[in-house]
């Protein structure tokens, strides 16, 4: 706790390096929750969340959509970064500055002071929403961190190691919560258990994650 000039008592942000290179930042995003929630709401009005194939034919139940200048698409052809939404033909919406501002800030204070996305994924889950163990590699240069930012229900987060049947460690990722993806942990296997009931007090029965990355 801090006590600061006015006497207000503050909990100090909390920075935990859980693996070489990844750094979570616990409540790191909470005081940008409105203005993220209302920039989330723009986004979707503009490029709307839907649930993309994927190239085995499956739907995935997590609902997605993007905004920068690249997005992540998944259809039958493959797993790929896009500058168009194949939905409207248009490009992606810009990427919020309340999200950019984060993203950097977060990025930063994990120790990427240069960290530039180019790519924002928004993943919407809904209770009973999973997604299974993979790498992110889509991606061009993996010295870039990729910055997750949770918000609304809880969920636990799953993080392997650089093989599919490597042992899990779980985590219980809440709202507010952000985590710095860096160095060696970058191509390391992660996925979120199906999600539970719950309400979250401004996201109703719905977990939102943004993942910034440097894509192009
Ligand atoms: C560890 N999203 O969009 S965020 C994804 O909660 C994704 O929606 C999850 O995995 C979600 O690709 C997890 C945490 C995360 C994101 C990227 C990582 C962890 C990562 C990349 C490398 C290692
Ligand atoms: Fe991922």
């Amino acid at each position: 706790m801090q006590n600061d000039l006015f006497g207000t008592l503050t909990e100090t942000p909390s920075r935990e390096e859980i693996a070489e290179g990844a750094v979570l930042l616990r409540g790191f995003a909470l005081t940008e929750e409105d203005a993220l929630l209302v920039d989330i709401a723009l986004v979707a009005e503009a490029a709307p969340f839907r649930n993309m194939v994927t190239p085995g034919g499956f739907t995935m139940s997590v609902a997605m959509t993007n905004c920068g200048r690249a997005g992540w698409v998944s259809d039958r052809r493959g797993y790929r970064y896009a500058t168009d939404d194949p939905l409207s033909g248009k490009p992606w919406p810009a990427m919020p500055d309340s999200f950019l501002i984060l993203a950097q800030s977060a990025a930063a204070a994990a120790g990427y002071p240069a960290f530039a996305p180019d790519a924002c994924l928004v993943n919407r889950y809904v209770p009973g929403t999973r997604l299974t163990l993979h790498q992110d590699k889509n991606e061009k240069d993996f010295a870039q961190p990729i910055v997750s930012v949770s918000l609304g229900l809880p969920a636990t987060f799953q993080f392997g190691g650089m093989e599919r049947t490597e042992k899990v460690t779980r985590y219980r990722l809440e709202h507010g919560d952000v985590v710095v993806w860096g160095g060696p942990t970058r191509l390391r296997f992660h996925g979120v258990l199906p999600l539970k009931d719950g309400l979250h007090s401004s996201l109703g029965a719905t977990r939102i994650n943004l993942t910034f990355r440097k894509a192009m």
